[in-house]
C-alpha cells in the first residue's frame, strides 16, 4: 500500500518537473524567423506625430535587418531613436535600418528606439487597432494587428 503511494507521488513528481521545464522552454523561446512582439501604439490626435513600441525579436538560425515598418494611418513612418545631444537634451534622431543579431532582442521603447508616426492621417484612440507590416531584409514581412494605449510612465523608483 505505501509503495504504491510512494509509485504515485513519484509519478506526480515526473509529470510536475515535465511541465516546469516545458514552460522554461517556452519562456525562453526564440522564435525560428525574425519576429515582434508586445506592439503598441501611442494614442494621438490626426495631424498630430506618435509612436509605435515593440520588441524585435532575432531569429534563431540568422541574422536580420528591420528596414520600414508600413502603417495607412501616418504620412510619414520613420525608424528613430531618443538621444541625448551635446547639451544633455533628449533629441530623436532617424537611424534607419535595425541590425537583429541571432536570438537577439532588440527593445523600441519610450525615451528610445520607436518608430515615428509623422502626421496622422486620422484619430488614433485607445483601445483603436491599427495593421502594421514589419519588412527585414531576410525574413517574411510580418503583419500585426497592433493597439493603441495611453501612455504610461515607466513607475520611478
Ligand atoms: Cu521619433
Amino acid at each position: 500500500m505505501i509503495s504504491k503511494i510512494y509509485k504515485v507521488a513519484s509519478y506526480l513528481l515526473i509529470l510536475f518537473l515535465l511541465i516546469s521545464c516545458t514552460k522554461e522552454v517556452k519562456k525562453n523561446h526564440i522564435p525560428k524567423n525574425t519576429s515582434t512582439s508586445n506592439e503598441w501604439i501611442r494614442a494621438a490626435a490626426a495631424g498630430m506625430n506618435t509612436a509605435l513600441f515593440f520588441e524585435l525579436k532575432g531569429s534563431r538560425f540568422y541574422k536580420d535587418t528591420l528596414k520600414s515598418v508600413e502603417a495607412d494611418v501616418a504620412e510619414i513612418i520613420q525608424i528613430h531613436e531618443t538621444v541625448k545631444d551635446k547639451s544633455g537634451r533628449m533629441v530623436m534622431q532617424e537611424i534607419g535600418p535595425v541590425p537583429v543579431k541571432r536570438g537577439q532582442l532588440v527593445n523600441f521603447k519610450p525615451m528610445g528606439k520607436h518608430i515615428m508616426f509623422i502626421v496622422l492621417k486620422n484619430d488614433l484612440l485607445p483601445g483603436d487597432s491599427v495593421e502594421v507590416k514589419f519588412n527585414f531584409a531576410k525574413s517574411k514581412s510580418i503583419i500585426r494587428k497592433v493597439v493603441v494605449k495611453n501612455f504610461e510612465k515607466p513607475r520611478e523608483k
